[in-house]
């Protein structure tokens, strides 16, 4: 069985309380806070109460020591960030696609780890649990992962196969009762600290297969990778299967092809379009308040034409992506959001925050590089949401194959 408990977790007080006060304000240029439902709004502000009060005091100490804040899973959890608009019986939110759109936007606004923490374990682990698992794999670990008993993780990147994961080499091969795991797999957002593993393998006839694989199995373990400079606050690892034993009924018994791990990479990069507006918003407003604070020649920096030029460059696209994200929101809810339109999502909002963050950094000036404010570390963390999920150019390819009809990947 899982191992949560013997995992050594981290604690609050393990942490530096920044002294500096969190003064976000939520930005919305065009009301789009209209469009929200009182549900949505509820969610968002208990998500926002709880990033203030939990996650700013301690994230930059976090990310600057480069240790995952594991404390925060269970709180992570409390809130219903954990598979939001999965049906409440199977361990979710109940709540609509929306609702998981605010809530990632939130925490993202805290730190693009922390929602990452929780588009693994939502929509990487707990979605294709309960589309492909049959009802006893569901019934035995989505409860558990909806309370953060449990943290999972997605194995799907190898070394060799990133962009292209139909390449992968991990197989599986029949023994009886249960298949033989044999591989590795590379950029594995918590398989340190995971207790189970989704993981996607080739079978024998080279069909690309789904299965639910327990961290305390024999033959398996979980490296950390070290040396990161970007989600430094998050926990990354290699997986490694030498002769894992997996009981056949822990395998998704109608998943036979890739469309299995991509239809859970729509639902991930959904939350990652939304959540790219809160690292952006916090971008925004830090570089909002700075250039209003900070004065030179005699003047706040804020008075001059190109501080308000990248400020009012800012604004402009952080509201063409919330409009965006809420328009594929309601598709989303009626169940008709294309895995194009979700690519076209997350490239523009990923990318749009990054540049914002970069602009935003140079507002700060030379005090933009320190963990004073927020931006050189929302900065350095969507280089890799730029990457992760598919890279941007991998997304470009996407659209410009749904445009043209012609496969440009190969
Ligand atoms: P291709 O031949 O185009 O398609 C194979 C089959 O899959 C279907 N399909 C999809 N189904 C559902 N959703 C999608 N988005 C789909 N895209 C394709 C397709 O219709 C086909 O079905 P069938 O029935 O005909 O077999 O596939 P390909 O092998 O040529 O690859 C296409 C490509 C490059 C777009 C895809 O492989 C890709 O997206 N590559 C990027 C890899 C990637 O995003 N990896 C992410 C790893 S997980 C991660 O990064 C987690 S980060 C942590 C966090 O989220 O915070
Ligand atoms: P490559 O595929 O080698 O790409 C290198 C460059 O080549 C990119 O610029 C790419 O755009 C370009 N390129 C590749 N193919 C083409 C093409 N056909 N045309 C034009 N350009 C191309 N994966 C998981 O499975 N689970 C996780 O939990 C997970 N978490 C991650 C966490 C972190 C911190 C990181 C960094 C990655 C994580 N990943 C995870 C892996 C991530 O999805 C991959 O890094 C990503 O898909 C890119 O693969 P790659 O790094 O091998 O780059």
């Amino acid at each position: 069985m899982p191992t949560t408990q013997t995992k050594q977790f981290t604690k609050k007080e393990d942490f530096h309380q920044a002294s500096r006060e969190d003064r976000f304000q939520f930005h919305d240029y065009y009301l789009v806070e209209d469009l929200l439902e009182d549900d949505h709004k509820l969610a968002r502000a208990a998500v926002r109460d709880w990033v203030k009060s939990e996650v700013s005091p301690i994230i930059e100490d976090a990310a600057m020591r480069g240790e995952c804040p594991t404390h925060l899973f269970r709180g992570l959890a409390e809130i219903g960030a954990f598979g939001p608009s999965l049906p409440v019986e199977y361990g979710g939110g109940g709540m609509d696609e929306i609702a998981y759109g605010v809530i990632m936007q939130e925490l993202e606004r805290g730190d693009s780890g922390l929602r990452s923490m929780a588009s693994v374990q939502g929509s990487l682990v707990m979605y294709p649990i309960y589309k492909y698992a049959n009802e006893a794999t569901k019934r035995k670990y989505l409860p558990k992962l909806g309370s953060g008993e449990f943290i999972g993780c997605f194995g799907l990147t190898e070394p060799n196969a990133g962009s292209d994961p139909a390449s992968m080499l991990t197989n599986i091969v029949d023994d009886g009762d249960a298949y033989i795991l044999n591989g590795a797999k590379m950029w594995i957002s918590n398989s340190p600290v995971a207790d189970l593993a989704v993981v996607w393998a080739r079978d024998e006839e080279g069909k690309i297969r789904g299965m639910v694989v327990d961290a305390d199995s024999p033959g398996f373990s979980a490296p950390e990778i070290h040396g990161k400079w970007s989600l430094r606050a998050s926990v990354t690892g290699e997986l490694v299967f030498e002769d894992v034993r997996v009981p056949k009924e822990n395998v998704f018994p109608d998943i036979k092809s890739m469309r299995g791990p991509l239809s859970c990479l729509n639902k991930a990069r959904y939350g990652i379009a939304w959540g790219a507006i809160g690292a952006a918003l916090d971008c925004y407003d830090s570089a909002l308040r700075y250039s209003l604070e900070r004065e030179q020649f005699g003047k706040p920096i804020g008075q001059f034409q190109l501080t308000q030029k990248k400020l009012a460059e800012m604004i402009t696209e952080i509201t063409k992506a919330q409009l965006l994200a809420w328009r594929l929101g309601t598709l989303a809810n009626r169940g008709e959001a294309t895995p194009a339109q979700i690519s076209m999502a997350k490239r523009n909002n990923v990318n749009m925050a990054l540049e914002i963050a970069r602009e935003a950094r140079q507002i700060h000036g030379g005090m933009g590089i320190t963990s004073e404010y927020p931006v050189m570390r929302h900065m350095i963390n969507l280089e890799t949401v730029l990457t992760y999920e598919g890279t941007h150019d991998i997304h470009l390819l996407i659209t410009g194959h749904d445009v043209t009809g012609l496969n440009g990947f190969a």
